[in-house]
C-alpha cells in the first residue's frame, strides 16, 4: 500500500473514527477513570485518549499475533537491556494515520491534543544511543511487517531525572509509572521462573554419561509486561516484552541441607530489586553483581519464552529451531544468553554438546557498539561462579573447545591463545563477554563503516582471520516517523506538498527536494519553518531557564550523553574563546549565536559532572554580561530526554558532532539533526563520515584529526602542553578556568577540566583539535550570513538523509543476518 492509499483509507477511517473516538474517550473518562468531561484535567484527558487509542492498538496486536501463529513465521528476537521509547501517544496516532482525526475529536470536546500529549511521561528505559536505536529498530520492524519481538527489562525506575542546582547536576528518581502506564498489558499466564546461586552436582548416568544438575539457591519470578509496537500504516503491531522481577516465595531446602545454610540466607536476593532500576552508565561497565543478575534475569526469561512458543508449534523436535528463531544481542549485555541456551539444550533437553553448539551458533548474532575499553564488559569469574555456577562451567567448556580450534589455526602459538581466550588471566580471572559473543554468534556487526573496520582491524583482528565472513557492518539508522514526521509537523507538511507523502516509508524520496534547493521560494519556506520551530524552542528556553534568545541567532546544538570522548568541553573552550574575543574587541564581528546543550552525566563520572557545572557557570556569566550585547548566549537545558530532543532537533541550525576520531561508534543524533535541516560541524568519526559522503563536503563542516592522524599523534607522543604554550588563545582560556571569574569567590572550582587537558594528558585530543574547530566555526559563521547559501545547504542535508532511515538498517539486517520474510497482516 502506498502512502496515498494509506492516507485515503485513514481519512475514511478518520471520519467514522472521529465520532467513535469521541465516544470512546468519554466512555473511558467515565468508566476507566471515574471522572467526567467537566471535572477532567489534562492528565485524565490524556489517559482517556490513550485508552481509546489502545482499543485499536490491541485489535491490531491480536490480528498480528494470530497471523504470525497461523503462518508459523520465523521471527527475530531483539534482546536489549535498554529500550528508550519516549512517549507513545503521538507515535501510535501517527502510525495509525489517526492523528488529525484524534485532534479534531478532542477539539470538539474542547481539548488540545498537543497539550494533553505533554502529560505523558517518557518511557526512559535506556541511557542513550544504544537504547534509542533499539526503539527505532522495533518501529521499523513493525512498519516493514517483519515478525519480531523486543525483549528487555521492565525497570521500575528508568534513567534518572536531571535537575540543575547552582549549576550542578542532581539526580532524582524517574517514576514513569507512578500514575500508571496506559500502554502496557501484564501477562501473568506467561510468567517464567529464573534460578540463581546454589551449586552444581555432577552425576553419572547409567550410560556412563556425565550429567550436571544445578541446584539453585534462589528462584525469582519474571512477570512479562507487553507494550504494543505499532508499525506505520497500522497493520503489523508487534510487541515489546519487558520482564519485571517478583519474589517466588521459594526457599531452597536443598542448598540449606547441603550445608549452604548461610549462603541460602544471604544469597536470597530481594527479588524485587532485580528490575528496580536502570544502571545509568553509558560506555562504562561497573562490574556490579546486581547488573549481572539483571542481565541473566531477562535473558533466561526471554529464552524460556521463545522455547515455550516454539514447543507449542513443534513439540520436542529441535530440528527446526534455527529456522524459526534468530536472536540479536544488542551489545554484550545479553551475552549470558549463549551459555544459558547451551545449559537448556544440554542439561535440560539432553542434546549432545556438538548438536547444542550447532544450534547456538546459528541462532545468535551480536552487535558491537563501542571500542572504548572501559565499556567492554568483563565479569570476575568468581562472581559468575557464585551467581551462575553452571554457566561458568559451560563457558569454560566453550573456551576449551575454542582453544583447540585456535591451536589448529596457529599451532603452539600461546600468545594467540592468551589474546583470544574468553578467560583473561591476571590477578583476578575475568570472563570477557565480547569474546564469548563473537565465538557464540554467527554474525557480528559494527554500527557504522569506520567502526566496523576498526572492530575488524583493532578490536577482533584474530577473530576476523579465523572467521573472515563473521564480522560485518550495518550502519545505524533512525525512524523518520518519529524524527521528522511526528516531531516536525510544519517541515513534514512542506515536504508533503513538494514530493508527496510517501517519504516516511521510502526516505530516499527526499532526494526529490534537491531540485528545489536553489528555488528562492522554497528556500524561504524551508527557513520560515526553521524560524517557527526556533521560536517554540526559544519559548521553552525562556520558560525553563528564563533566558531570552533571539530566533535570528544561530541555534548551535550539542545533545548527547556527557562524556569526555564526545568533547562537550571542546565546545565550551570555544565558547569561552568567543567571549574573550568580544571582551577584547567590542566590535568583534560574529553573527549572534546561541549555544544550546542537553546532556546527562553518569552519576559516578566526576569529570563529566564537572563539565556540566562549568558549562552552566560560563553560561551564567555570559548571559548576564551586557558587554556581550546578545551576540552570545549559552543555554543548558536540564533533563535531556527523548521528548526534549523532539523539541530541540527541529529548531537546530548547527549540529555539534565533535568526538575524537575513532571514538564514537556511529552516533544517531547526527542523523536526526541533519534530517531536520541542521548543518553538521563534525570530525571524521562514526556515521559523520557517511553523512559527509551523502551530503557532499560542501554541505558539512568537517575539521580536525582523522582516525589515522589521531593514531600517529598517539604513537609519536602527544603533549598537550605544546598546544597550550604555542596557542595564546588556548592558554588564555585554560588559565581563565583557574580564576574565580566564572565562580566568584571560588577560584579553582573549574580547574579539573584544565587538569584533565594538561596534567592528565588530554586523552581525547581536545587541544590538538581546538584550532581546527575554531576555524571551522568561523566558516559556519560566514556560511550563515549568506542566507541563500545556508538555506541551500540545509535543504540538501534533509534531502540526502535517505540512507539513514532505520528501515534501511533493518533491511540490511534482514538480508545479511536474519534472513526474514515479511508477513502481511490484514487491517
Ligand atoms: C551506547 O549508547 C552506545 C555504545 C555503548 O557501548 C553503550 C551505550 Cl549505552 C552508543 C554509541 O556510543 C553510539 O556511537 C552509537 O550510535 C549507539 O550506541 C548506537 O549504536
Amino acid at each position: 500500500m502506498n502512502a496515498k492509499v494509506i492516507k485515503a483509507k485513514a481519512q475514511s477511517d478518520g471520519q467514522s473514527y472521529k465520532s467513535d473516538f469521541k465516544s470512546s474517550i468519554i466512555r473511558h473518562l467515565h468508566c476507566t477513570l471515574g471522572t467526567d468531561e467537566n471535572k477532567a484535567n489534562n492528565h485524565a484527558w490524556w489517559k482517556a485518549t490513550c485508552a481509546a487509542m489502545q482499543e485499536r492498538v490491541l485489535e491490531g496486536l491480536r490480528k498480528t499475533q494470530k497471523t504470525h501463529y497461523l503462518n508459523d513465521t520465523r521471527a527475530v528476537h531483539y534482546f536489549s537491556a535498554e529500550f528508550l521509547m519516549g512517549r507513545l501517544l503521538s507515535n501510535n496516532l501517527q502510525n495509525f494515520g489517526l492523528y488529525d482525526a484524534a485532534a479534531e475529536a478532542l477539539k470538539e470536546l474542547g481539548v488540545e491534543l498537543a497539550d494533553i500529549m505533554e502529560e505523558e511521561p517518557d518511557m526512559a528505559l535506556g541511557n542513550g544511543g544504544l537504547g534509542r536505536l533499539a526503539a527505532c529498530f522495533i518501529d521499523s520492524l513493525a512498519t516493514m511487517e517483519l515478525p519480531a519481538i523486543g525483549y528487555g527489562i521492565h525497570y521500575e525506575h528508568g534513567l534518572f531525572r536531571q535537575e540543575i542546582k547552582s549549576g550542578a547536576q542532581i539526580e532524582r528518581p524517574d517514576s514513569w509509572r507512578d500514575f500508571g502506564n496506559p500502554w502496557e498489558i501484564c501477562r501473568p499466564e506467561s510468567i517464567q521462573e529464573v534460578s540463581l546461586f546454589g551449586y552444581v552436582e555432577t552425576k553419572y548416568g547409567d550410560n556412563g554419561r556425565i550429567q550436571k544438575e544445578w541446584h539453585p539457591g534462589s528462584i525469582v519470578k519474571g512477570v512479562p509486561w507487553d507494550i504494543p509496537v505499532v508499525g506505520y500504516g497500522g497493520k503489523t503491531v508487534n510487541v515489546l516484552r519487558l520482564w519485571k522481577s517478583e519474589s517466588s516465595g521459594y526457599f531452597n531446602w536443598d542448598v540449606f541441607n547441603a550445608g549452604g545454610y548461610v549462603d541460602a540466607q544471604r544469597e536470597n536476593v530481594q527479588a524485587e530489586t532485580i528490575s528496580k532500576v536502570l544502571y545509568p552508565n553509558d560506555e562504562t561497565e561497573a562490574g556490579k553483581e546486581l547488573r549481572l543478575i539483571q542481565q541473566y534475569f531477562f535473558c533466561s526469561c526471554s529464552l524460556k519464552d521463545i522455547i515455550r512458543r516454539y514447543k507449542r508449534a513443534h513439540g520436542d523436535d529441535w530440528s527446526r529451531f534455527t529456522d524459526q528463531v534468530v536472536i540479536q544481542l544488542n551489545d554484550t549485555h545479553p551475552a549470558i544468553s549463549i551459555p544459558e541456551l547451551m545449559r537448556i539444550l544440554v542439561d535440560r533437553a539432553a542434546l549432545d554438546w556438538d548438536k547444542a553448539w550447532g544450534i547456538c551458533t546459528k541462532v545468535f548474532a551480536y552487535t558491537n557498539h563501542t571500542l572504548l575499553p572501559e565499556a567492554l564488559e568483563k565479569w570476575p569469574a568468581r562472581m559468575l561462579e557464585k551467581i551462575l555456577p553452571r554457566h561458568l562451567e559451560i563457558i569454560y567448556e566453550i573456551n576449551h573447545r575454542f582453544m583447540a580450534e585456535v591451536d589448529k589455526k596457529w599451532p603452539g602459538d600461546t600468545s594467540k591463545k592468551t589474546k583470544l581466550s574468553i578467560i583473561e588471566e591476571g590477578s583476578e580471572k575475568m570472563v570477557r563477554m565480547g569474546h564469548l559473543s563473537v565465538i557464540g554468534s554467527f554474525k557480528v556487526n559494527g554500527v557504522a563503516e569506520i567502526h566496523s573496520r576498526l572492530v575488524k582491524q583493532n578490536l577482533f583482528p584474530e577473530f576476523n582471520e579465523l572467521w573472515p565472513d563473521k564480522l560485518t557492518n550495518v550502519t545505524n539508522g533512525i525512524t523518520p516517523r518519529r524524527w521528522l514526521k511526528a516531531c516536525n509537523p510544519p517541515l513534514s507538511r512542506l515536504i508533503d506538498k513538494k514530493i508527496g507523502e510517501n517519504w516516511p516509508l521510502d526516505l530516499k524520496k527526499l532526494e526529490g527536494l534537491l531540485e528545489y534547493a536553489d528555488n528562492k521560494t522554497f528556500q524561504k519556506q524551508f527557513m520560515q519553518v526553521k524560524q517557527q520551530n526556533k521560536q517554540l524552542l526559544a519559548d521553552e528556553i525562556k520558560n525553563t531557564l528564563n533566558i531570552d534568545v533571539d530566533v535570528n541567532a544561530i541555534f548551535d546544538v550539542q545533545i548527547k550523553r556527557m562524556h569526555e570522548y564526545k568533547r562537550q568541553h571542546l565546545n565550551l573552550l570555544h565558547i569561552m574563546a568567543l567571549y574573550r574575543r568580544i571582551l577584547e574587541n567590542p566590535d568583534y564581528d560574529m553573527h549572534p549565536r546561541v549555544f544550546i546543550f542537553g546532556a546527562k552525566a553518569a552519576p559516578g563520572y566526576k569529570l563529566a559532572k564537572d563539565i556540566i557545572f562549568a558549562i552552566n557557570k560560563v553560561a551564567d556569566k555570559i548571559n548576564q554580561d551586557p558587554r556581550v550585547k546578545n551576540k552570545l548566549k549559552v543555554a543548558f537545558l536540564p533533563n535531556y530526554r527523548v521528548s526534549l530532543a523532539e523539541k530541540m532537533i527541529p529548531a537546530s541550525d548547527v549540529s555539534e558532532q565533535i568526538s575524537t576520531a575513532g571514538k564514537e561508534a556511529s552516533g544517531t543524533g547526527n542523523m536526526k539533526l541533519a534530517l531536520n535541516g541542521a548543518l553538521t560541524i563534525g570530525t571524521l568519526d562514526g556515521a559523520n563520515i557517511e553523512i559527509a559522503e551523502e551530503v557532499g563536503e560542501d554541505n558539512i563542516f568537517i575539521f580536525g584529526l582523522n582516525v589515522d592522524e589521531v593514531h600517529e599523534l598517539q604513537e609519536k607522543g602527544y603533549n598537550p602542553h605544546d598546544y597550550y604554550y604555542r596557542d595564546p588563545e588556548i592558554k588564555a582560556v585554560l588559565d581563565w578556568l583557574e580564576t574565580d571569574y566564572f565562580t566568584p569567590g571560588k577560584p579553582g572550582a573549574l580547574v579539573s577540566i584544565k587538569q584533565s587537558l594538561l596534567d592528565y594528558g588530554d586523552p581525547y585530543f581536545v587541544l590538538a583539535d581546538f584550532r581546527a574547530y575554531a576555524d571551522a566555526q568561523e566558516k559556519v559563521d560566514k556560511a550563515y550570513r549568506d542566507k541563500d547559501r545556508w538555506a541551500r545547504m540545509a535543504i540538501i542535508n534533509t534531502a540526502k538523509m535517505g540512507k539513514f532511515t532505520s528501515d534501511r538498517s533493518i533491511q540490511d539486517y534482514v538480508e545479511r543476518i536474519w534472513k526474514l520474510q515479511p508477513c502481511t497482516v490484514d487491517k
